[in-house]
């Protein structure tokens, strides 16, 4: 009986072998975990058949042992991880392992990634795992398999979530579309994804949830549920009708979700009350720029207008949903300026969670076409949204980077946080929730003095600030300030409130 060793690597701009190493984490919990599992491995081990044994390893959570007795050794790659991915390739090629590559990364760069593995699979797992297998099994394995056309998603295979360890997540995935018809110039997923918006049956979507339920009652534990759910779809908002549908058919199920959709999500009363009553708590959108050449630039003016932005983020602050906005620094009409006036319109908005980012010529999408001739570096280990790797145009790389690394500062210090929250406090279904319990304070107080023991003066200050404050509510979401703000700088180990030991 053969073995297959799926791995998750860790990206490349941590080496691959430090990323869960978040010292909040460590500070707080002591403990390897990470935001989400990656879901094609749930994916490929749905799709392979039993008489395989099929082990899930993520680099995130844990070291890779590369004395594995397994016989074939499968990779996904993101280009933010294919350096990693080739190193480990590379180990286990040497060991005389059988190794697949593919994902993302694979789709684009084939020539490359070929030399790195023995088998290169393009495009999505579905049609193209079964028969390599099968080849495999056979003897006749080919170099590539390129999947070509995109499985049709009214009777995808769902995930197997027996493979992962649910204590080591902080939330699980569920995945009801595939694609986005909206062609912005930076974004991956037209190639990934593709153009077309597939969406699953909502009944096989509520199925994949009420799968992760009934593994929490044979576990005798109800882990999963509780911790609740990460969205991976990139764009939930394409079709009105179906998203209607959807979080319909979620209300009963009462669980705990995050997710992102496009901008003008945030004018649909309709869809926002059932988005609260679905059991969403943090919802992102991608605001992008504030600057309306920029959003010309990208392509996506249609859906953006930036003297809208301010009211969409009050309005999903008013259903009582955690508003998250997405931004990108470094389009062509962006200038030093940007990242202050990006800053004062996230302290002036309601934007809670502020996710920011540097615009990357990802190989195969429009924008990399557009700019070749300015990249220089090759994707590499500064490919991961935070390294500028090209020249722009209103302002050096130089200023490009440090105007980066401000923001990064300037959204983790404890003035900022201190802000966010007070925005949680201030706004809708909040507004009631009962102050902070002396106990709730005292461990505060100790959080806080791990927190220093680690070094993170920032949010030692303002784990003490709100334990003294007289007015502080909802434990929940001061953790929730710190661990998103975390994430967002591109950790992947962070503390979740239902998992902390508090
Ligand atoms: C969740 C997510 C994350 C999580 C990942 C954690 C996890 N364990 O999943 C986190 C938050 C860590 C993350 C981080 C980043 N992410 Co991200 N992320 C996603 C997201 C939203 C969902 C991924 C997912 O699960 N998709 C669903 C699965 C089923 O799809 P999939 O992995 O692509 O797999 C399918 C195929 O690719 C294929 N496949 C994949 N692997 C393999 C392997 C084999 C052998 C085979 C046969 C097939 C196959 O089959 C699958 C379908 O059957 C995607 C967007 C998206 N919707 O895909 C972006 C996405 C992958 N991220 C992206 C980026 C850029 C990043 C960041 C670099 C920057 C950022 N600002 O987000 C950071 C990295 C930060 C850092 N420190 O360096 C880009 C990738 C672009 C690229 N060219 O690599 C995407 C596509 C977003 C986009 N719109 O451009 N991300
Ligand atoms: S709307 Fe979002 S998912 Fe769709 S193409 Fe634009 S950035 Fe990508």
């Amino acid at each position: 009986m053969s073995k297959i060793l799926f791995i998750n690597p860790g990206m490349n701009s941590n080496s691959g072998d430090k990323s869960w190493e978040s010292p909040m984490l460590r500070a707080l919990q002591g403990k390897r975990t990470a935001y989400l599992p990656k879901l094609v491995g749930m994916i490929l081990a749905a799709l392979t058949p039993d008489k395989y044994t099929f082990e899930y390893l993520d680099e995130s959570v844990e070291s890779i042992d590369f004395g594995s007795d397994a016989d074939m050794v499968v990779i996904t790659a993101m280009t933010a991880q294919a350096c990693r991915a080739y190193q480990i390739a590379g180990e286990f090629r040497k060991r005389g392992k059988v190794v697949v590559i593919g994902g993302i990364h694979a789709a684009v760069m084939r020539e490359e990634v070929l030399a790195h593995c023995d088998v290169l699979m393009i495009g999505e797992s579905e049609n193209s795992w079964p028969v390599m297998l099968e080849d495999y099994e056979n003897n006749r394995l080919k170099q590539v398999y390129d999947a070509k056309e995109y499985p049709p998603v009214e009777n995808l295979i769902s995930p197997r979530i027996d493979i992962i360890d649910p204590a080591r997540y902080l939330c699980f995935p569920i995945q009801a579309t595939r694609g986005c018809p909206y062609n912005c110039e930076f974004c991956s997923i037209e190639y990934s994804s593709g153009e077309r918006y597939r969406m699953k049956p909502v009944s096989q979507v509520i199925n994949e949830i009420l799968a992760y339920q009934e593994y929490d009652k044979k576990r005798g534990f109800a882990g999963i549920y509780e911790k609740g759910f990460y969205f991976v779809d990139d764009n939930l908002y394409v079709n009105r009708e179906y998203v209607k549908e959807l979080l319909t058919a979620l209300i009963p199920l009462k669980i705990r979700w995050d997710g992102q959709g496009t901008a003008n999500m945030a004018k649909d009363d309709e869809v926002l009350q059932l988005l609260a009553e679905s059991g969403c708590r943090t919802f992102s959108i991608g605001l992008e720029s504030i600057v309306p050449e920029s959003l010309q630039e990208m392509n996506k003016p249609k859906v953006n207008k930036i003297e809208e932005y301010k009211a969409m983020l009050s309005n999903i602050a008013k259903y009582g949903i955690v508003p998250g906005a997405y931004f990108v620094f470094g389009f062509d009409s962006d200038d030093i300026f940007v990242f202050r006036r990006t800053l004062a319109f996230i302290q002036e908005s309601d934007v809670v969670e502020p996710i920011v980012s540097l615009l990357t010529p990802y190989p195969g999408t429009k924008l990399y076409e557009r700019i070749k001739n300015r990249i220089y570096t090759t994707y590499n280990r500064s490919y991961n949204s935070g390294t500028c790797v090209y020249t722009p145009q209103n302002m050096t790389a130089g200023e490009l980077q440090a105007g980066m690394d401000w923001m990064g500062w300037k959204t983790s210090e404890f003035p900022f946080m201190k802000k966010q929250l007070e925005k949680f406090w201030n706004y809708g279904p909040w507004k009631n929730t009962p102050f902070l319990t002396t106990r709730e304070r005292l461990l505060l107080i100790c959080i806080a003095l791990k927190l220093g023991f680690a070094g993170l003066w920032e949010y030692q200050r303002f784990a003490f600030w709100v334990a003294f404050h007289r007015k502080a509510k909802d434990l929940k979401s001061i953790i929730w300030i710190m661990r998103r703000r975390e994430l967002s700088m591109g950790q992947s180990g962070v503390l979740d409130p239902a998992d902390s030991k508090i």
